[in-house]
Formats: C-alpha cells, structure tokens, sequence
C-alpha cells in the first residue's frame, strides 16, 4: 500500500449547485489530507491539455463547453491509496449508473454533468497535477489526525 496524491475537480455544476461543500466533507471525513486546493476557470487550451485522450472522440467538443462554462475547484489529495479511494467514491462516470452512497449516485443524474473528476492511475494524478499545479502550491504538512487515519504498516 501507498501513501498517494489525486488530482480532483469539483466540476462546473457542482459549483453552480452548491454541492462542493458537501463533496468535500466526504473527502475530509474519508480521511484523505487535502494538500492543495484553488478555484479555477478552466480555457480550451487546459481543457484540452486535460482531456488530452478525449480530444478526438465525438464527445469532446460538448465536454469542453461544459468544462470551461464556470468555475471549478481543484484539489490534491493525500493519503493511502488515495487513487482508487477517491474513484470508489465517485461511482461509475454517468450518474444514472453509479450506485447510491458514491457522490455521483447521490447527487448525479449525468454523464457529462458528472459533478466531480478524480484521477484514474497514480499516472493520470501526477500528469494531472502539474495541468493544475505548480510544485509549491502542493503542501505538505501534519496534523494530529494523521496516526488516526491509518496504522505506519500500512504506507509501506
Ligand atoms: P472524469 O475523467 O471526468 O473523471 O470522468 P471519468 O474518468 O469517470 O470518465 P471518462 O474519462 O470516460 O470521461 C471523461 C469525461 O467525459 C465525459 N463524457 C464521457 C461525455 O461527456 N460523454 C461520453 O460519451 C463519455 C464516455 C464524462 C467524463
């Protein structure tokens, strides 16, 4: 197991709909250190600097509006396997699908207007990172939580 960083966008809707507060309670209660965080508008070029793998597909062209149609939270998260921690949360990328009790399957009824990115691979958090950060903008620091959070063994 691995101490990890994720790269997560509070997407445009969940802005417009007042929802980050509660996505990011989640994310704190989970547990995950939060260890970078700015509010954002997102220009074509980061659009497509992002969704780099997607810029081809018929899709792209409506993901990029929505994308760039207001703003968005980024944040960095820590903490063991952060990752899939923060996928598993999520649920499946269209709404409609996700199981209830993900943050998608609660709040979601899109696949576009899907509240909420995370990184996929450890990869994808590193690239994504530095789309949206710069290295001193990511913290690191303690807090008396931390030994609470997970046992030492568990970081190797
Ligand atoms: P992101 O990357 O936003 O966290 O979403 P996912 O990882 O869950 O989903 P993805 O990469 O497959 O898709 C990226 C982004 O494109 C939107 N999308 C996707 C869309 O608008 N139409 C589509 O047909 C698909 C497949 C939703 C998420």
């Amino acid at each position: 197991m691995a101490l990890q960083q994720t790269l997560i966008l509070f997407k445009p809707d969940a802005v417009q709909r007042r929802l980050c507060g509660r996505i990011l309670t989640r994310i704190e209660e989970r547990g995950l250190k939060l260890v970078g965080m700015k509010m954002i508008q997102i220009t074509p070029e980061r659009s497509k600097q992002h969704y780099a793998e997607h810029v081809e597909k018929p899709f792209y062209p409506l993901l990029e509006e929505f994308i760039t149609s207001g703003p968005v939270i980024a944040l960095v998260a820590e903490g063991p396997e952060a990752v899939q921690v923060v996928r598993d949360m999520m649920g499946k990328t269209n709404g409609r699908e996700s199981a209830p009790g993900t943050i998608r399957g609660d709040f979601g009824l899109s696949r576009q207007v899907n509240l909420i990115h995370g990184s996929d691979s450890p990869e994808s958090a590193k690239r994504e990172i530095g789309i949206y950060f710069q290295p001193e903008e990511i913290l690191s620091y303690k807090t008396a939580l931390d030994d609470w959070v997970c046992a030492s063994d568990e970081l190797g």
